[in-house]
């Protein structure tokens, strides 16, 4: 099987029309198609961005607010001016967008403007007919970003034709790379997205250098296709120090794709100072990162509203996560979730933290706190005190085995 179609949707800056393409997207992925929606009021430099770094086909814009003309020719000149012209450019805005607009609009390199009345039908074939075929030859790569674009391509389209089979974690990192991989997983809607912007935004104010990676989740629906919508929740990772890629799940259960692995582990040796891994929504029985040395540091988001005392004892992650967050504290039921979190987290006997931010609050202080906990040294010592974890448990079990 060849991989899905990948496309970008966004609408332009300064435009929050996002009726119409939040339908286009749902049947863009009904019928197969990934599509990464960066969202609405996006400038022609992030959807740039975003386009180049997810590797998309073609970028899909849906304007309503005027400025048309000038907007999606910008986008076509940027994408040139970054070597990026094998990505293509459409889009609509109902009768905002004349005849004579798009016939301006064409000849400025856009491929196609579809007007009021047509069908979904139509735009989903014209998807499939003019953006279906892989891109076999590739341009040369202007930059090492862009060749890390490139190369994750190629693993993902690995995966997807059944050429390549998982490495071992083993060879995977083997390199003494400095860059730090943390896991964050959660059920969905408990704002894992949302916490993990607001850590990039401290990370980006304390480190100005600094460069940060995230490769994201979400989950593929029957049909192969899947809306990778985390982009459109993120408001401080649109910076050219963060690298962002969104990967649908692809048929795999448990929160991470089948290419994930060894994506990561290209990441982790390519000088980024931490790689962001954040899971699809999971479930009561996912422990996605359990392999050995996927992740340096393990993040379970929670919303204080997960039921009963007794539901808590189902959790997996809650007996492997090195931090555990209570997200959305200010909700009323907060209180109690962190006491009974607590208490279940005692049963463990292990140094597990646990924390409550606000994420969506600018300048949390539980978020804070959390960057702190992340920092390079603390998630250093985390893996020290893993290592000693599985010394200790190692030499109880030959003890054991000697008395026998
Ligand atoms: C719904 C609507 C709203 C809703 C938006 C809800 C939302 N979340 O999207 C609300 C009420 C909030 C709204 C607000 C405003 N609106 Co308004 N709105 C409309 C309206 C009535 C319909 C747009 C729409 O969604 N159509 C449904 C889609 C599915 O159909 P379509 O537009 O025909 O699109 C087809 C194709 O173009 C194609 N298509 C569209 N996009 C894309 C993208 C891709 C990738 C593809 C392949 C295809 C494609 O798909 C459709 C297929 O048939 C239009 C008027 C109109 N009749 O177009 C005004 C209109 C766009 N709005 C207008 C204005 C002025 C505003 C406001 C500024 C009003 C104000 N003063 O506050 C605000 C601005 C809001 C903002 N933040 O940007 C003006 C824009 C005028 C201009 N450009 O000069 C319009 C044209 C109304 C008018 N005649 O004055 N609006």
């Amino acid at each position: 099987m060849p991989s899905p179609i990948r496309i970008l949707t966004a609408v332009p800056i300064c435009d929050g029309h996002d009726s119409a393409i939040n339908t286009i997207n749902l049947e863009f992925i009904r019928q197969g198609i990934e599509v990464i929606y960066l969202g609405y009021h996006r400038s022609v430099g992030d959807i740039v961005r975003a386009a180049i770094q997810e590797d998309v086909r073609a970028i899909g814009i849906s304007s309503y607010n005027g400025g048309h003309i000038e907007f999606f020719a910008e986008v076509v000149d940027l994408l040139r001016k970054k070597g990026a012209d094998d990505i293509k450019v459409f889009g609509g805005g109902g009768g905002t967008i004349t005849h004579e607009d798009a016939a301006i609009m064409k000849r400025k390199g856009v491929d196609e403007v579809f007007f009021a009345g047509t069908s979904l039908e139509e735009m989903v074939k014209f998807v499939h007919q003019r953006y279906g075929k892989p891109r076999t030859k590739r341009r040369r790569a202007k930059s090492s970003d862009q060749q890390l674009v490139h190369n994750l391509t190629e693993i993902e389209q690995a995966f997807a034709s059944g050429r390549k089979r998982r490495t071992s974690n083993a060879q995977r990192r083997t390199s003494k790379s400095e860059t730090r991989v943390l896991g964050f997983t959660g059920p969905g809607g408990a704002g894992k997205t949302t916490l993990i912007d607001e850590l990039v935004l401290r990370f980006l104010n304390r480190n100005p250098k600094g460069r940060i990676a995230i490769l994201s989740h979400d989950p593929s629906v029957v049909g192969q296709g899947a809306l990778l919508g985390d982009r459109a929740t993120m408001i401080n990772s649109q910076d050219d120090r963060v690298f962002m890629r969104s990967m649908a799940t692809r048929g795999q259960a448990g929160g991470l794709s089948p290419a994930t692995h060894d994506c990561l582990a290209l990441l982790a040796g390519s000088n980024f100072d931490y790689v962001i891994i954040e899971t699809v929504g999971t479930g009561q029985e996912a422990m996605p990162f359990q392999e050995n040395g996927t992740v340096d540091m393990t993040v379970l988001v929670m919303n204080p509203d997960y039921g009963n005392r007794l539901q808590l004892q189902k959790i997996a992650m809650l007996d492997l996560a090195d931090i555990v967050v209570v997200n959305k504290s200010d909700l009323q039921r907060a209180r109690t979730a962190h006491t009974e979190i607590e208490q279940r987290l005692e049963q463990n006997r292990r140094s597990q933290q646990l924390i409550d931010t606000v994420a969506k609050r600018h300048r949390d202080p539980g978020v804070d706190r959390l960057f702190d906990l992340i920092s390079k040294e603390s998630v250093a010592s985390v893996s020290d005190r893993r290592s000693k974890e599985k010394r200790l448990s190692q030499s109880a079990a030959t003890a054991k085995r000697r008395k026998k």
